[in-house]
């Protein structure tokens, strides 16, 4: 298994920790290397930028609430899966699954449900499942457990 992080989990502020703590205690349960971040893309576009492009991830997963530009700015920048998880910041999250979701076409970015960390990063753990039989083993444990 690589010791490099997998998967990038970055949330848009230190108010979103909780939902982030749902997608590391999944990702602890796989056995899953992770880095975690936390870099609005609102205040922070050049940190971002930078993040994106120096990180070995091979999936991203971007917790964020309100206007949710996070996921989608970072799949403007990387042909890397996006997998966005809208938080329930304001109007019980509506506004940013919709900001998550309603993507133009040609940038795609995943959306799993309204502060539904646990499913990004099974989602996630399901995309490296294709390449890392270990992942794909661990993964068959924990479903079914489920
Ligand atoms: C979004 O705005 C963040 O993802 C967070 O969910 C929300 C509020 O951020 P703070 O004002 O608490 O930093 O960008």
């Amino acid at each position: 298994m690589e010791s490099r992080p997998l998967v990038a989990v970055i949330a848009g502020s230190e108010s979103d920790m909780p939902v982030v703590e749902r997608v590391l205690r999944v990702l602890r349960e796989l056995s899953i290397p992770h880095d975690v971040a936390v870099i609005s893309a609102h205040r922070s576009p050049k940190k971002l930028e930078e993040y994106i492009a120096s990180s070995p991830a091979e999936v991203f997963i971007a917790v964020a609430g309100l206007a949710a530009h996070l996921p989608g700015f970072i799949a403007s920048r990387t042909h890397r899966p996006v997998i966005g998880v809208p938080v329930s910041a304001k109007l019980n999250g509506l506004d940013a699954l919709l900001s998550i979701v309603q993507m133009p076409r040609g940038v795609p970015v995943a959306c799993v449900g309204i502060d539904n960390g646990e499913n990004a990063a099974i989602l996630a753990a399901e995309i490296l499942a294709l390449k890392y039989p270990e992942v794909a083993e661990r993964l068959r444990g924990y479903r079914q457990l489920g």
